[in-house]
C-alpha cells in the first residue's frame, strides 16, 4: 500500500503539491557549451511533471562554482531564457519545479573557468579528481576573504532572483554533499579562525547568511535547503560536526523554509556521531516539513511517511529510469531498474 504517497501536501499557504513524491536533484551534464538548458532538457523535465515537485539538477550560481562539464547555470540572460523553456514545459504539464542553487567550492575545477582561483572556506583540497574527467585532479583552494564571502552571498541571492525570473516555483539551496555551503559546516573543510569557523555558531554563519539573503529576495515560502549532517561524499566526517548541526537546525526552524531536504545516497547508512540515520537525527531537531531521500522503494517511502519519519520523499535514480515513476507507482506497475548506462542520454 502506497496510498499516502498520493495525498496532496501544502508546503505553506502559497505552494500546494499534488502528491508527496519529489524528483530529487540529478546532475546530468547536458546543458550546452554556454551552460544554457536545452530543449531536450525541457522535454526530459516535462516527462517527469507527475512529481508533486521537481527539484532541478544542481545549477551553478557563477562560473567558479563549476565542478563538472556542462552543468547548467543561472547567471546569464541566455541561461534564464533556457530555464524558462524548462519551467514552461513543466507547468504546461501541471507540474511544479524548484531550481537547485549550487556552488561546488573546493570541488570546483579551474579547467572550467579559465584557471581562476577555486574558492572554499579554507585552503584544504579534496582528494581525487573530477568524475569522468580523471585527468583533472582537484587543486588546493583559496580560503575566501570577507569580501569574497559577501560577494558569494550576493551571487546566491541574485541567482535566486534569476530563478524566479526564469519561472521556477522556488529554489532549493544546495547545502549538501560536500559542496561550498557544506564545506563551511564540517571540520574536515573548515579550519577558519575568524567568525566563519571554530564554533558551531561561526561555522553556521555562511549557510544562514545565504538562506537569509535569499529569503529577503524571494520570500521564505519559496526557499528550501538541502543539508548533509552525515559526511559521505567529498568530505570526511568528524564527531565535532554534530554540534554544528545541533545548532543550525533550530536556527533554520525560525526561518520557516518551504522544506528541509536531506542529502544522502542511502538513508540506511548510520553515523556514530549522529547516533544513527541522518533522517532520524534531523527529525529530532527539526519539526517542520522534512524531505527524506536515499535508496527508498515506494513501499519503504510510504512506511517512513506513515511513521512520520519525514513528510515527503525525494526519488532520484528511479526517476532517471522511469519518467512516469509517479503513474507507475500509482498503478502498481513494475518499475524499470536504474543503471549507470542511462546517464548517457536524456530519456
Ligand atoms: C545525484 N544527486 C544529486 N544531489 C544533489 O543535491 N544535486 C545534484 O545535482 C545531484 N546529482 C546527482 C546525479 C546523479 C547521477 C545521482 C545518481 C545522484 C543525489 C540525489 O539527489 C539523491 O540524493 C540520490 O540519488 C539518492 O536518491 P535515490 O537515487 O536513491 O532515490
Ligand atoms: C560528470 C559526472 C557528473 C557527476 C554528478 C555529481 C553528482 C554525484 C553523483 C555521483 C555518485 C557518487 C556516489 C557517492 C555515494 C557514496 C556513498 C557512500
Amino acid at each position: 500500500m502506497t496510498d499516502n504517497l498520493f495525498q496532496p501536501y501544502a508546503l505553506n499557504n502559497s505552494l500546494h503539491l499534488a502528491n508527496r513524491i519529489l524528483m530529487a536533484p540529478l546532475t546530468r551534464c547536458m546543458s550546452d557549451a554556454e551552460l544554457v538548458p536545452t530543449q531536450e532538457m525541457a522535454d526530459y523535465y516535462a516527462r517527469r511533471a507527475g512529481a508533486g515537485l521537481i527539484i532541478s539538477e544542481a545549477t551553478i550560481i557563477r562560473p567558479d562554482g563549476q565542478g563538472y562539464p556542462n552543468t547548467p547555470g543561472l547567471f546569464t540572460p541566455a541561461q534564464i531564457i533556457g530555464w524558462r523553456k524548462v519551467t514552461d514545459a513543466v507547468h504546461n504539464k501541471g507540474g511544479k519545479i524548484f531550481a537547485q542553487l549550487w556552488h561546488t567550492g573546493r570541488v570546483a575545477h579551474p579547467h572550467f573557468f579559465n584557471g581562476q582561483d577555486v574558492m572554499a572556506p579554507s585552503a584544504v583540497a579534496v582528494e581525487g579528481s573530477v568524475p569522468r574527467m580523471r585527468e583533472l585532479t582537484y587543486v588546493t583552494p583559496k580560503a575566501v576573504t570577507h569580501d569574497d564571502i559577501q560577494q558569494l552571498i550576493q551571487d546566491y541571492s541574485q541567482a535566486a532572483a534569476n530563478a524566479i525570473d526564469a519561472g521556477f516555483d522556488g529554489v532549493e539551496i544546495h547545502g549538501a554533499n560536500g559542496y561550498l555551503i557544506d564545506q563551511f559546516l564540517h571540520h574536515d573543510s573548515n579550519h577558519r579562525e575568524d567568525e566563519y569557523g571554530g564554533s558551531p555558531e561561526n561555522m553556521s554563519r555562511f549557510a544562514l547568511a545565504v538562506v537569509d539573503a535569499i529569503i529577503d529576495r524571494i520570500g521564505h515560502e519559496r526557499t528550501a535547503l538541502r543539508l548533509s549532517p552525515g559526511a559521505y561524499f567529498n568530505m570526511a566526517g568528524d564527531k565535532r560536526d554534530r554540534a554544528v548541526f545541533d545548532y543550525i537546525l533550530p536556527q533554520l526552524e525560525r526561518r520557516h523554509l518551504a522544506f528541509l531536504h536531506i542529502g544522502i545516497f542511502d538513508d540506511a547508512m548510520e553515523f556514530d556521531y549522529l547516533e544513527g540515520r541522518v533522517s532520524d537525527y534531523v527529525r529530532k531537531h527539526y519539526q517542520q516539513t522534512l524531505v527524506g531521500v536515499g535508496s527508498y522503494t515506494p513501499d519503504h517511502a510510504s512506511a517512513a511517511i506513515a511513521n512520520e519519519r519525514f513528510d515527503l520523499i525525494a526519488i532520484g535514480r528511479p526517476f532517471i529510469a522511469n519518467p512516469d515513476y509517479v503513474e507507475k507507482v500509482r498503478q502498481g506497475k513494475t518499475l524499470t531498474p536504474y543503471s549507470d548506462d542511462m546517464l548517457s542520454t536524456l530519456f
